[in-house]
């Protein structure tokens, strides 16, 4: 074993390293173990139960993808909900939408906002102090249980199903999910890698299909995602936002005036490819 390196655990007998510059925090909150690295690589890197959630150098590909596929496809998306996703990035892009009037966000564990608004300060880039953000901390399968509120688009960008996380992976929080969205809207949750968490995969197809009438995924290769491509589950009762032209698309981009990284309408139009291993065992199901 190489000297002061990190191992990821997430994958139990394989797992992604790397060198540890500095540690900036090591310790157990109340839900979850948590680290922050910094890297020579990949800048700081936020852990939670020994599982890599995001780093400085790749975090764009995800955030932006976990966002902006859905916002352009509903074309009208006034208020979103965010579950999870504490360290701010997801809120951070959908917050570039001017059409946009309120992201409320539900993450269970304050100390990933407060850790990560001190040691990763770029992952929101200001977005929790956007007066248009509403911070709620508390289980969001509580939030989602009991409120009365519609959102039109909301992604959930949660941990594996292992921890704190189990109860977003089950079939009574995605009928709220469906209730809380209404005929037109999107939710957007991410899924795991199918190519080390297949079950996860079919699993969270299975479920998605059973509450909403269209699911499926798009694929975003995020490269401390390892191995290969994560796959972002997409559901909605209505078939036509996944099927957006791409002129379309573009028209929405542009007049949106938000400026990406990763994205673009035709990233957002090839995403929803599947390979056919894939296709086969959706189908089998
Ligand atoms: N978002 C999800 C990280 C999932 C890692 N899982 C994996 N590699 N299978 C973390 C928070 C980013 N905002």
């Amino acid at each position: 074993m190489k000297e002061n390196w990190f191992v990821e655990t997430l994958h139990g007998p394989y797992g992604q390293g790397f060198e540890i510059a500095e540690t900036l925090f090591l310790n157990k909150t109340e839900f979850q173990d948590l680290a922050i690295f910094d890297t020579a690589q990949l800048g700081r890197v936020l852990v939670l139960d020994g599982a890599v959630q995001t780093t400085e150098k790749d975090e764009f590909y995800y955030h932006e993808m976990i966002i902006h596929p859905a916002v352009l496809a509903h074309g009208e998306v006034k208020r979103m909900l965010i579950i999870g996703g504490g360290d701010g990035g997801a809120l951070r892009e959908a917050l570039k939408h001017p059409g946009i009037e309120q992201v409320t966000q539900v993450e269970i564990d304050p100390s990933v906002t407060e850790l990560c608004r001190k040691y990763l300060p770029r992952l929101s880039d200001g977005a929790f102090d956007d007066p248009r953000a509403r911070l709620i901390f508390t289980d969001g399968v509580k939030f989602i249980a009991e409120t009365e509120e519609r959102f039109d688009v909301m992604v959930v960008d949660s941990t594996d199903p292992v921890g704190p996380a189990i109860q977003l992976f089950e079939d009574p929080f995605y009928r709220n999910c469906r209730r809380v969205l209404g005929p037109r809207g999107i939710l957007v949750r991410q899924a795991g890698v199918p190519f080390f968490q297949h079950d996860e995969f079919v699993t969270t197809h299975k479920k998605l299909n059973a509450a909403f009438k269209d699911a499926a995924f798009l694929r975003v290769a995020v490269p401390t995602y390892c191995a290969g491509d994560m796959a972002l589950a997409w559901a909605s009762d209505d078939v036509e936002n996944r099927t957006r032209p791409v002129d379309e698309l573009e028209r929405r981009y542009r007049a949106s005036g938000i400026k990406t990284k990763y994205y673009n309408p035709w990233v957002h139009r090839a995403a929803f490819a599947l390979p056919n291993f894939i296709l086969d065992a959706l189908a089998n199901d």
